[in-house]
């Protein structure tokens, strides 16, 4: 069995990740400060051990790795949202992009060696150039703190791969939705906050006019495709797309969620949001090709989240 250090691990990705790892018998490690991700997301077993802190703490993180020698490395731990990049770029800046090149850089200094280590981009990074959909060679245009940093990092995992040799890659996921996404937060993902609307009676303040496109990939999907990654030696030293290859704009997405929920959501329309991306889905081929795909289709995950709530 191996043992997995997962930062970010009580959140919503990690922890999907980290309830797989258990179940198969693995070891977890995760860092987390807890400040979008709860305790309650993770499973408290001998195989689990969590430490709440800042990964912004380099002393502290360079220490556990010195420590714990770990297998399999997965930086999840992020400021999570474009919006909430964008009335913060600071720490944004320190969690996204510092924390995680001091970890790669004291891996590099130290001589740690590791079976392979994943970081979690985003599509977020192709921004709103003409083009859809993207596949990993399609032009970039990080347009806010969370791309410019999530695309920054990336290319620090993929250098460390090619100047340095270490089993590093990256992985491009599009909006990801399903249990335990954080819907207190007004930055949490989009489908989280309508279906809490829709819990509470309360009013979804729309950006634009809904016609704004995206991929919602279901969140086990995104959890079996990178724990399959890891182990993939053709993944190393490449970037790659998680997604399902099928767009939805916002408006079909609330028609299916109101159809579920059999009620009808009440929303205020706003202005587009800063920043914002209108049209975003992804071309998964690089993905496929290497024997993986997703498997729940937008019907299907959008109940299961419903019925999870
Ligand atoms: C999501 C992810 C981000 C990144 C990216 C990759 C979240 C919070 N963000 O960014 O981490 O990986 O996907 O493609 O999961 N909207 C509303 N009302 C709201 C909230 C959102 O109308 O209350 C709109 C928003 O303006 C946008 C769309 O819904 O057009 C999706 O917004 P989002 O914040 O869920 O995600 P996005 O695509 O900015």
């Amino acid at each position: 069995m191996a043992k997995y250090l997962i930062t970010g691990g009580a959140g919503f990705i990690g922890s999907t990740i980290a309830d797989t790892l258990l179940e198969q018998g693995q070891t977890v490690f995760v860092v987390d400060d807890l400040s979008m991700g709860q305790v309650k997301n993770l499973k408290p077993t001998d195989q689990m051990h969590f430490f709440q802190h800042t990964i912004t703490d380099h002393e502290y993180m360079n220490d556990l790795l010195d420590r714990e020698k770990f297998d399999y490395i997965l930086l999840i731990g992020a400021v999570a949202s474009v919006a909430d990049s964008i009335a913060d770029p600071g720490r944004t800046h320190a969690v996204n992009a510092e924390a995680n090149f001091n970890i790669l850089e004291h891996l590099r200094a130290a001589k740690l060696s590791f079976k392979s280590l994943l970081f979690i981009s985003s599509a977020a990074v192709y921004g709103n150039l003409p083009g859809v959909p993207k596949t990993e060679l399609s032009p970039v245009e990080p347009l806010t703190q969370y791309a410019v940093d999530k695309y920054s990092t990336e290319r620090n995992v993929i250098n460390y791969h090619t100047l340095y040799g270490m089993p590093t890659m990256a992985v491009r996921p599009f909006n990801v939705y399903g249990p335990k996404q954080n819907p207190k937060s007004p930055y949490s993902g989009v489908l989280s906050i309508i279906t809490n609307c829709l819990l509470n009676d309360s009013t979804f303040n729309q950006y634009g006019d809904g016609e704004q496109i995206r991929d919602f990939t279901y969140v086990t999907d995104i959890a079996d495709c990178i724990l399959a990654l890891l182990q993939e030696p053709k993944a190393i030293g490449q970037v790659i797309n998680i997604g399902t290859g099928n767009k939805a704009s916002l408006n079909e997405v609330i028609e299916i969620i109101e159809k579920i929920a059999g009620k009808k959501l009440q929303r205020k329309v706003l202005p587009e949001r800063a920043g914002d991306i209108k049209y975003s889905y992804g071309d998964p081929s690089k993905l496929n090709n290497l024997g993986l795909k997703t498997k729940v289709d937008l019907n299907t995950g959008l109940k299961k989240y419903w019925d999870s709530l």
